[in-house]
């Protein structure tokens, strides 16, 4: 039988020039496989530690403690352990954290190694990674949330509202959905270009332009749909991330062009929008201490828009639970770095799924080259995914691994954003 022989890990460069963890696993039976981790700029106060240096070097930002925890702790744990049993290995290293947060041995050191294990049992079972996760008879590709506008933490213009993104619910294909947001994403350029606005991009590789509202961006896409010939509600609606935590102080909403807005009135305004526009997901639409104000929301909101939950549930089944039991939000975001095991990650998402909340995968705003989120949206049958725009490599590779599914495995999958979306979409 193969077993963990060998654990190591080294420091490498995330999109933004941070430094990240990449691991390595290698088995007696001699398969070798890497996985590197990513990091958020707008972080949830509650998401699990992504154990940084705080020395000189790369501004504080190094990970060498954590590399040397993958390397002196983790790694004499699981030597001669199967790769096949993935939630005892995850539970070892968090029984080794022993802390709420893996504040001890570092979020970023655990889950490198978590997805690392995942991919050479995933290796040694002769399995393509998706279907590691569950045996199914069919696994549903996620629909794509692309991220054409980028404000808030992701880029240096004026807008507060993080990720303006687009749905392309009238594909039939994945591929036809990267086809539908790669060209409205043409069209919006030339529309920002004829504006005058620059559109070198952010963060997640959508334009930063330096609009001055949400509803001047909305505007940009509205017409860049029109001019790429597809059809508001029927071919494409959108998304945003709100992000609003970010910019929630003392009890109130800094929105910029709307002013300061106390928690009901910036829900009114979100409504505002839903109305206005084809919205039909809002992310984080109130901040993560504003549970009145989420509960508020829900009940303005949440028949008509899926209303996810990022910094308010950061991954973790205890918030959701929380947040389930006080009717707050319908829908949870999945980022395996907040919490830092993909067997809790794992386990909160089936646990929103069995109450009926919508699950989405997502990326961080600092990527690496690694496309696990790939494989792991369409194992685990998520239903949606948010991975950034159509340009920047550490975005793509996500989506261009979703395609490679698509095209090698189709009679095993299937897309459905009428099936995902059903809800919201009949309210259109
Ligand atoms: C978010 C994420 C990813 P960050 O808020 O949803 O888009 O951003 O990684 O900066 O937290
Ligand atoms: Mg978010």
């Amino acid at each position: 039988m193969s077993v963990i022989q060998h654990i190591t890990a080294r420091e490498i460069l995330d999109s933004r020039g941070q430094p990240t963890i990449e691991a390595v696993v290698s088995l007696s039976s001699g398969e070798t496989a890497s996985a590197s981790v990513p990091s958020g700029a707008s972080t949830g106060r509650r998401e699990a530690v992504d154990l940084r240096d705080h020395q000189d070097r790369y501004r504080g930002q190094g990970v060498l403690q954590a590399i040397a925890n993958v390397q002196a702790v983790l790694a004499p744990a699981l030597c001669g352990e199967s790769p096949l049993n993935q939630v005892k290995l995850d539970q070892i290293m968090i029984t080794l954290d022993g802390t709420n947060h893996k504040q001890r041995l570092g979020a970023n050191a655990i889950l490198a190694v978590s997805i690392a294990m995942k991919r050479v049992a995933a290796k040694v079972s002769g399995k393509p990674l998706f279907q590691c996760f569950s045996e199914q008879a069919s696994y549903s590709l996620p629909v794509p949330m692309i991220n054409v506008i980028n404000g808030g933490a992701h880029a240096d213009n004026p807008l507060m509202c993080q990720e303006f993104m687009v749905i392309p619910i009238g594909a039939q294909s994945f591929a036809e959905a990267i086809r539908h947001s790669a060209e409205l994403f043409y069209s919006l350029k030339d529309i920002l270009q004829r504006a005058g606005y620059q559109t070198a991009v952010g963060d997640e590789g959508g334009f930063a332009p330096a609009l001055r509202t949400e509803i001047e961006a909305l505007d940009c896409l509205m017409k860049a749909m029109e001019q790429a010939g597809f059809k508001p509600s029927r071919d494409i609606v959108l998304a945003l991330d709100m992000a609003a935590s970010e910019f929630y102080q003392a009890g109130c909403y800094h929105v910029g062009s709307e002013g300061i807005l106390a928690s009901d009135s910036f829900a009114e305004y979100l409504k505002t929008l839903v109305e206005q526009y084809p919205i039909i997901s809002i992310e984080d639409g109130m901040a993560e201490d504003d549970i009145d104000g989420w509960l508020h929301l829900t009940q303005l909101l949440g028949q008509r828009c899926q209303l996810v939950g990022d910094d308010l549930f950061v991954t973790n089944k205890q918030y959701l639970e929380h947040g389930i039991a006080h009717h707050l939000a319908n829908a949870i975001l999945i980022k395996p770095n907040q919490i830092g095991t993909l067997t809790e990650a794992i386990h909160t998402l089936a646990y929103a799924k069995q109450e009926g909340y919508r699950t989405i995968v997502s990326h961080r705003s600092g990527e690496t080259e690694d496309s696990f989120l790939a494989d792991f949206a369409v194992g685990i049958s998520a239903g949606q995914i948010k991975t950034g725009s159509v340009t920047r490599s550490e975005r793509t590779c996500k989506y261009n691994q979703i395609l490679r599914i698509e095209q090698q495995y189709a009679d095993l999958v299937s897309f459905n954003p009428a099936r995902e979306l059903a809800p919201w979409l009949i309210n259109l």
